[in-house]
């Protein structure tokens, strides 16, 4: 059996969870590509992550998470540092920092239960010669 949350029958490398959190098909390694995070430098040097999230009523805020339905979806970046162990240090949610403004723009776009949700920081973040990565870590809402 390979239907648990972190399986991955496709073999696409995209784990259940996150095939259903972006309501992607996940017994078909079908591209959707539009439907996972983008990250861009604005040229105030902001940055914008933007990602789809499912459409249903949202608790929550860019900075703690946005649980929705059974899901959380919590924005980070990271400027490459890593712990002692190796792992990446990632920044925002749960508490440990407030890199985004709170209300994200949301838009409804493909009629698929996504929307998508746009995220802009508060503040200029490093500059072009810093590396910077962002991700949506999704966790069930337990
Ligand atoms: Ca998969």
């Amino acid at each position: 059996m390979r239907r648990g949350p972190g399986h991955d029958p496709d073999d696409d490398y995209l784990p259940n969870l996150l095939e259903y959190a972006f309501q992607m098909n996940p017994s078909t390694g079908q591209s959707g590509a539009a439907a996972l995070p983008e990250f861009a430098v604005n040229e105030d040097g902001t940055v914008t992550m933007t990602y789809c999230q499912i459409d249903a009523p949202t608790e929550g805020s860019a900075n703690t998470g946005f649980r929705v339905q059974d899901l959380i979806y919590i924005p980070q970046i990271s400027f490459g540092d890593r712990t002692a162990a190796g792992e990446f240090i990632w920044i925002g949610g749960e508490g440990d920092g407030e890199v985004f403004e709170d209300a994200p723009a949301v838009e409804r776009f493909d009629g698929k239960g996504l929307v998508r949700v746009a995220l802009k920081s508060r503040e200029p973040l490093g500059n072009s010669s810093q590396q910077m990565f962002g991700r949506i870590l999704v966790r069930l809402n337990e």
